[in-house]
């Protein structure tokens, strides 16, 4: 069925946490396979996978070393066709993460160009002479200079992330027809599509201090659509820090030329105190309807939305937007009713479904996550005190959403027999899957309702999007159209009670955060709403 994926609903596996079937602490493929009816109970159609592929690890698998072979950690190629064919077997699709604005130093690629500057691999990757200074001051996404010198031959060369990540010249024709060859292994394993690693960083002039966004992005795009996917109905999602309405509307073009939608981040920039992550600032909510409104409307038949609060590089969900101490069910039933009445897919990060929340780890030794571990080391030495920077990296820093999945009350909780490679957060004992079936009220019950919901009314995935009560400073309502067709979605992003204008007549509560309304008085044509309180209704 062409663009299945316009109903479908993904879920987020960061392997390395997810379920550890030997032992070893970390999780893996075949841990994967031991819990996908979990992913069959809530109605999941898709798993994003993120890497694991070989990699040294030094970015937890976003730097590989080889993307033909399997990081032993995670197991071996004949259990990756296994976690295919089993979950095709269920129903469940897989799109594999694909990394290639950058490798590992350590690929075949790279090593060859250090051994030899005549390599033809050379030109994979991006070099510049050595004149005694720096190239020029274009920074590490992780902090640094985005150059390091190699000694052996004199030159700098680039990396947007960790030196151990290298970024390609996407300007080599052959190194391009590598990467599509590798895409099409791929697909012929059975895979269904790509989430493309900040895909929108390919078309860089680092030269010109153009990182996001350059001249080439799109014709490489095209080019790769072509080589690769053009004729094969797959699910491909670009992670684009630097999307806006336009180029978002030519990368997720209903003409099928590029890819089937784009992660944007505005969004999540909203909590940013002028970009910068690491001093956040409370929401926002007049901002945050404006950027709804501006991607809901701006790509509603001309392209195509994801739908996420989360994934494993932002804190966890409810904790980033909801209230995770005194509403912590009550806000994220709301934040996934808020999302998932939204046109677009929707991607479940692995945890947000039972709830899970930041982690308060006392000291920095109790983390691993590179970029975390950089920020520490650079704001300490900057004279920051201890206590400011944990409380940074406690409410931003990505090792929040990387603490193993929570599966039962028991040690480790129910993740692995061994010693998990990072803690679990202790609050596994209350927050659980194991807990969460058994409640039918459990954030878990409500993302399996919302799921259903999608599939079995078209007007979730084809209707118009407006705001109702849009000036309301507490309230986030809006309503979907499509044909005679109208469905409304309520939801108090407060912790306060409140009352609205609001009339209910001719609607039928599809969804409901509490079970039943506290006061409708459609005589008043006013509604209550409790703290929290969500409610999805259609006529
Ligand atoms: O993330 C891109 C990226 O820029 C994020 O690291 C983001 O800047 C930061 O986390 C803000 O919180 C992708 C992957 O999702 C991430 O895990 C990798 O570390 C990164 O690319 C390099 O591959």
């Amino acid at each position: 069925m062409e663009n299945w994926w316009k109903s479908a609903c993904v879920y987020q596996i960061y392997p390395a946490s997810f379920n550890d079937s030997t032992g070893s602490g970390t999780g893996d493929i075949l841990g994967i396979i031991e819990k996908l009816d979990h992913l069959v109970y809530l109605g999941i159609d898709v798993i994003w996978l993120s890497p694991v592929y070989a990699s040294p690890m030094a970015d937890n698998g976003y730097d590989i070393s080889d993307y033909y072979a399997i990081n032993p950690l995670f197991g071996t190629m004949t259990d990756m066709d296994l976690l295919i064919d089993t979950a095709s077997e269920k129903g469940i699709k897989i799109i594999m993460d694909l990394v290639v604005n950058h490798t590992s130093d350590q690929h075949a690629w790279f090593q060859s160009a250090l051994k030899d500057p005549e390599s033809p691999y050379r030109d994979y990757y991006i070099w510049r002479e050595n004149q005694g200074e720096l190239p020029n001051d274009l920074e590490s996404c992780f902090g640094g200079p985005a150059w390091t010198l190699d000694q052996e031959s004199d030159n700098y060369y680039f990396h947007l992330f960790t030196k151990e990540q290298p970024d390609l010249n996407w300007n080599n024709e052959d190194m391009r027809h590598e990467i599509y060859n590798m895409m099409n292994w791929w697909l012929k394993k059975g895979i269904t599509g790509f989430r493309m690693d900040v895909i929108d960083l390919i078309g860089k002039i680092p030269d010109e201090k153009i990182t996001e966004n350059g001249p080439m992005l799109h014709p490489y795009l095209k080019e790769m659509n072509l080589a690769s996917y053009q004729d094969k109905d797959i699910l491909t999602v670009g992670e684009c820090w630097g999307a806006d309405i336009d180029n978002a509307q030519l990368f997720s073009n209903p003409d099928g030329s590029e890819l089937s939608m784009v992660f944007q981040f505005h969004h999540i920039k909203l909590r940013w105190d002028q970009g910068n992550k690491w001093n956040t600032i409370p929401l926002d909510l007049e901002a945050f309807k404006d950027v709804i409104e501006t991607w809901q409307q701006g790509l509603h038949n001309t392209g195509w939305n994801s739908l996420f609060l989360g994934n494993h590089d932002l804190p966890r969900s409810v904790s980033y937007w909801g209230d995770d101490t005194h509403y912590r069910k009550e806000s994220a039933k709301m934040l996934a009713t808020l999302l998932h009445g939204l046109q677009g897919t929707p991607f479940v990060y692995q945890g947000e479904e039972i709830g899970m929340t930041n982690v308060q780890f006392d000291s920095i030794d109790q983390y691993k996550d590179v970029e975390t571990m950089n920020f520490y080391t650079m704001r300490i030495e900057e004279g920051l005190s201890e206590e400011h920077v944990l409380d940074s990296i406690h409410k931003i820093g990505r090792d929040n959403a990387r603490t193993p999945m929570q599966w039962s009350d028991a040690v480790n909780g129910g993740f692995s027999d061994g010693h998990p490679w990072i803690q679990v957060n202790p609050n596994y004992t209350d927050i659980n899957v194991k807990a969460s079936i058994q409640d039918d009220g459990s954030i878990l019950n409500h993302y399996k309702k919302l799921i259903a919901l999608r599939k079995n009314n078209t007007i979730l995935t084809e209707g118009s999007f407006e705001f109702i009560l849009r000036e309301h400073t507490q309230v986030f309502a809006y309503q979907r159209t499509y044909l005679d067709k109208k469905l409304l979605c309520i939801n108090n992003f407060s912790p306060d009670e409140t009352t609205i204008n609001l009339s209910l007549n001719g609607y039928l509560v599809r969804i409901h955060n509490y079970g039943s309304l506290l006061y409708n008085d459609t005589h008043a044509n006013t509604l209550t709403l409790r703290p929290y309180e969500s409610i999805i209704l259609t006529n």
